[in-house]
């Protein structure tokens, strides 16, 4: 059981272990996917993919297809738009946006397309992300943006929401997904053997 309870804390999850590379290299596999991404993990600046590379992570370890751009609102709106406009037909079923400080990237997203967006708070410098998290999860009425938690928990927090999504229509998916809670469950309740 220690073994399992260890595996489990360094990433090996239901039948699969989780992957563990540098972020360069996952980038560079996600990007490089031959397979219609399903899900798009858009971020403001390359400084947010220390936050995003942990939605990335997970959507890999269930074998979601997924692409990772940088599209920041303020400094390229016209290809924020683009993307945004081109998502449904393109076949992306969420988007995870994550962005910092004054946060516009999930809610202009989200005015563009239909397709739901997961928006996720990185913390800033100043403000330590709740500016962040305020700007993405103030939206007044009519446009959502679904908010997750400030920084890696949050991020990894949508991709899981973006698998339970998808899951509804696809058994295999949510068989996985039903792995990863029970070999999470497992380890939580060996937790206090370690505590002896
Ligand atoms: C936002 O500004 C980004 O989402 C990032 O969190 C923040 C800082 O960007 P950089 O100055 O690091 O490029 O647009």
């Amino acid at each position: 059981m220690r073994a399992k309870v260890a595996a489990t804390r360094r990433g090996d999850v239901g039948t699969r272990p989780l992957q563990c590379k540098p972020f360069s290299v996952l980038l560079r596999e996600a990007v490089a996917s031959t397979d219609p991404p399903v899900v798009g993990v858009l971020m403001g600046s390359s400084s947010d993919w220390e936050t995003l590379q942990h939605a990335a992570a997970i959507l890999a370890e269930f074998g979601v297809p997924h692409e990772c751009r940088v599209v920041s609102a303020h400094r390229m709106p016209d290809d924020m738009f683009a993307y945004a406009q081109g998502a449904a037909a393109r076949g992306l079923k969420a988007l995870i946006a994550g962005a910092g400080g004054a946060a516009h990237l999930p809610g202009m997203l989200a005015a563009k397309t239909v397709v739901p967006v997961l928006g996720v708070p990185v913390a800033s410098r100043h403000l330590q992300g709740v500016d962040s998290l305020h700007s993405i999860v103030q939206m007044p009425k009519g446009v959502p943006v679904a908010t997750f938690a400030i920084g890696a928990a949050g991020a990894a927090n949508a991709a899981l929401f973006a698998v339970a999504m998808l899951a509804n229509q696809d058994p295999t998916l949510r068989s996985r997904l039903e792995n990863y809670r029970a070999a999470q469950t497992a380890a939580a309740r060996a937790m206090t053997q370690d505590l002896k």
